[in-house]
């Protein structure tokens, strides 16, 4: 007996499709088909898919020319498939000539030729809705921001407003958007979703005006420097029905859920301490350090919870800007302590203490692909890693992509009280800080 082996997505199952399989088929007398895991595509940059791996894997067995269906799961699984079903045969279309030329060693290499004339990617063009996305910024770097989101099917970058006319420009010839505004409401009315990004004190009112207009938006974190003007923008976005998203693109990278996984559901036994710092050093935005501190409450708000007995701040100032602040946090059974140096340079790392169990991340944990799990008794630390390219920006956009399909309002990454606790901290610390000056 032949056995022959082929794989793919098969997203929007079409003629293309069936096609190969049927070649496939007549190869051989037994027809194995790796069907690609949702894990496994996003590793692998498609984060487009539209239909589920159980939908994807019924449409090929509908075709009745499969023999046996099975899952891939992990680059280089191809391998040990090859020798696990003592394959004949590895039949792939011709997109793929070459790439799988080192897979003659264990069995016989077959291209064959693609359909022409259609595509999953044609059919998703054609069946995804477009969103315009209208960026506010004051920044000519657009931190990957463009190429990120028209990674995500149906998204892209269309507008861009800005005070300034140099930025404006400038930002607009770098990243070849369509639309430059000198006036935001009429930005606001070309574009589906507002993405705030520019200097906390200038955010309310744009995110505001935004939501106004019944639009979506994405912040640069934290809104405000007030509750009562998160409340606010929180109750119009409900109001009108929009997603109000915060730009931490951390909760959205699939390391970090694995690692609030383990240390929300006790994997590293009780959290003694949880500890974080962070530096960066941007002279383009004032006030950034209310940016990096919302970043690294968020994650001590997740593992540590809110209910902190009591909280003191330091804070050290150069004329108007923190220079530097060390939060600290007692807890009824740990301690958090989060050290922000704007200008003043900390290390950036990020340790959880648990009691069976300590957990790492070192350099910019905010868009770290690993982290190291340290036990007690065992000298060699288990890593934990996903890869993906880019600074996780795409991940935000296909959760909105997902809310937006979903009909959903509600942000999966950061919560809404956790947004509040955000706020509510930093309100603090701005007193602390008024009054030292
Ligand atoms: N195909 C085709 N003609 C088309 C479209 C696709 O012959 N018009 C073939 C592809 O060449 C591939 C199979 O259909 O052999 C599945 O294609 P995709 O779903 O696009 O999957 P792909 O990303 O090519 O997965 O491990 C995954 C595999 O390496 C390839």
């Amino acid at each position: 007996m032949k056995k022959i082996i082929t794989y793919g997505t098969f997203d929007m199952f079409h003629q293309g499709h069936y096609n190969i399989l049927k070649r496939a088929k007549d190869y051989g007398d037994y027809l194995i088909v790796g069907v690609t895991g949702e894990n496994y595509d996003i590793g692998r940059g498609k984060l487009s898919v539209h239909d589920t791996l159980a939908t994807r894997i019924e449409n090929v067995k509908n075709t009745g020319l499969v023999d046996e269906i099975i899952v891939e799961e992990y680059l280089g699984q191809k391998i040990g498939d090859i020798i696990k079903y003592d394959i004949d045969s590895f039949v792939i279309g011709d997109d793929w000539v070459g790439k799988f030329d080192h897979l003659s060693r264990y069995c016989n290499m077959v291209y064959l030729e693609r359909t022409k004339g259609i595509s999953s990617t044609k059919l998703r063009e054609e069946t995804f809705e477009k969103y315009d996305i209208g960026i506010i910024t004051d920044e000519i770097d657009d931190n990957e921001l463009v190429k990120e989101a028209k990674l995500v099917n149906g998204f892209e970058v269309k507008n861009v407003y800005c005070d300034s006319e140099k930025t404006l420009n400038g930002f607009q010839e770098k990243y070849n958007i369509e639309n430059v505004f000198d006036d935001y409401g009429k930005m606001i009315e070309a574009s589906d979703i507002v993405f705030v990004r520019c200097s906390i004190e200038k955010r309310f009112n744009y995110i505001r005006q935004a939501l106004e207009s019944g639009k979506h938006v994405i912040y640069d974190s934290p809104a405000t420097f007030k509750s009562s003007e998160l409340e606010e923008l929180l109750d119009l976005s409900k109001e009108k029905n929009v997603i109000l998203m915060e730009n931490i693109k951390m909760v959205h990278i699939y390391v970090f859920n694995q690692l609030l996984w383990m240390t929300q559901g006790g994997l590293i036994g009780d959290i003694l301490s949880f500890n974080c710092s962070i530096s960066k050093n941007d002279e383009s935005r004032s006030n950034l350090f209310y940016d990096l501190s919302a970043l690294s409450l968020l994650p001590m708000l997740k593992i540590m919870g809110q209910n902190y007995e009591k909280a003191d701040f330091k804070v050290t100032k150069d004329g108007e800007e923190i220079e530097f602040a060390s939060m600290n946090f007692v807890y009824p059974n740990g301690r958090a302590v989060i050290n922000v140096g704007n200008v003043v340079r900390v290390d950036n790392q990020l340790e959880i203490i648990g009691t069976k169990g300590t957990i790492r991340m070192r350099g910019n944990w905010w868009r770290s692909k690993n982290f190291s799990l340290h036990k007690p008794g065992e000298i060699d630390a288990e890593l934990y890693n996903t890869n993906f390219e880019g600074n996780g920006f795409k991940y935000l956009i296909k959760a909105m992509s997902t809310m937006l399909k979903n009909n959903s309002i509600d942000s999966m990454g950061v919560f809404e009280d956790e947004s509040l606790k955000i706020v509510e901290i930093l309100e603090q610390v701005k007193k602390t800080d008024d009054n030292t000056l």
